[in-house]
């Protein structure tokens, strides 16, 4: 082994992952990644990285695979990305989501204390587990009211975050991450969903978008800018608790408004709601308040809303193109 700083990223092929791994390749880490078999790879947002990084077959919901992919790279640093991420899913497959995306820290956490408890272990916490909101804006201290079977289980893996940092003395950190988005994101996600039928639309592949809920609010950050929060977490000297967010919210009307707009089209125009895509319980606001870690991590976001809502229309405008030719 070599002095070199090793990082293990578990969800390395998820939007999250893909931007994490390029941010700790351009800081010289040996980049390290958790991948599950498939029969068809899912590795496309990270083929221009592939041949950079060494990726390991392993699953959250099997221990003893976890336990040896720790052992195999020996990381300083384990970014634990890897959930079953997406709401409605959670409501239709609570049980798997709760193995993947609760009991599945467990067992990152476990393989981190047997392996090597000098491990730094990041979790991917989310602004979900605020659910019904119980103040504005949210901060580490806002009480959780999760609303979907998948915040429930996120905050699942808050809680066993925290009682292996106070019980094993584990440099463990819990990100509390608001909604952050790019041209990665995955496309049943309401912004790349926005996005993606923009491009469609205003190249006549398409011509309506359906979509549910158009009130909910979110506070929408760019990726790129919240990979380097989960970096700087690590960086302590203490472990800790970060709110990870803009400070601005948005309702998924204004995305569209913006996002029609960014192409010189009138979004009544194409929008349809779907009552179909009503979640059983939504979160209908969320603002996050980041004060903390603008002060002890010195952390703050670059891309703003409207620069981030362009770059994804431009993206998916530029893909759309090339897929007809
Ligand atoms: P994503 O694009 O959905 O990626 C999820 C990753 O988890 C994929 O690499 C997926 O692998 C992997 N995975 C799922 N189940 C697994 C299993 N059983 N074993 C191993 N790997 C598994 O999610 P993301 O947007 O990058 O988010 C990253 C993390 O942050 C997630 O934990 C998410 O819940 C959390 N989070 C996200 C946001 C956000 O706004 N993006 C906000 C707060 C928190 P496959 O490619 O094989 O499917
Ligand atoms: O884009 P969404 O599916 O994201 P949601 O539910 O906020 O979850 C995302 O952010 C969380 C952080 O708070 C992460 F933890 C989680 O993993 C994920 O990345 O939906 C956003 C809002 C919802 O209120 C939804 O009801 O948009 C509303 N919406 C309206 N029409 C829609 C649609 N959502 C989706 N996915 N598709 C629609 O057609």
């Amino acid at each position: 082994m070599t002095n070199q700083r090793r990082a293990l990223i578990t969800g390395i092929t998820g939007q999250d992952g893909a931007y994490l791994a390029r941010f700790l390749l351009d800081r010289d880490y040996e980049v390290h990644g958790v991948v599950r078999r498939s029969s068809t790879e899912t590795f496309e947002r990270i083929n221009s990285i592939r041949d950079q990084v060494c990726l390991h077959q392993a699953d959250l919901l099997d221990q003893l695979s976890l336990v040896r992919v720790v052992e195999k790279s020996r990381p300083h640093e384990v970014y634990n990305l890897a959930a079953q991420s997406f709401v409605p899913t959670s409501f239709d497959q609570p049980l798997l989501t709760g193995e993947f995306t609760a009991l599945g820290v467990t067992r990152v956490l476990e393989a981190v204390r047997l392996v090597d408890p000098a491990i730094r272990f990041y979790q991917a916490s989310s602004s979900e587990m605020f659910g019904k909101v119980q103040e504005e804006p949210q901060t580490e201290q806002t009480p959780l009211w999760p609303r979907s079977p998948y915040g429930v289980a996120k905050v699942y893996g808050h809680w066993i975050t925290i009682n292996f940092r106070e019980s094993y003395d584990l440099f463990a950190c819990s990100g509390i991450l608001f909604n952050h988005e790019s041209p990665l994101r995955g496309k049943e996600f309401v912004t790349r969903k926005i996005s993606d039928g923009v491009a469609r639309i205003k190249l006549g592949r398409q011509q309506k978008l359906k979509l549910g809920n158009l009130d909910a609010q979110r506070d929408w950050g760019f990726a790129g800018d919240y990979v380097r929060a989960m970096w700087l977490m690590l960086q302590q000297d203490a472990p800790d608790d970060y709110v990870i967010a803009t400070g601005v919210k948005h309702s998924v009307r204004e995305f569209c408004e913006v996002a029609f707009g960014h192409v010189g089209l009138t979004w009544q125009d194409h929008v349809e709601v779907d009552q179909a895509l009503l979640r059983p319980a939504d979160v209908n606001t969320l603002c996050g308040d980041a004060r903390k870690a603008k002060t002890q991590l010195g952390w703050e976001p670059d891309v703003s809303f409207k620069e981030l809502v362009r770059m994804m229309v431009d993206a998916d405008l530029e893909r759309v193109r090339k897929e007809a030719t």
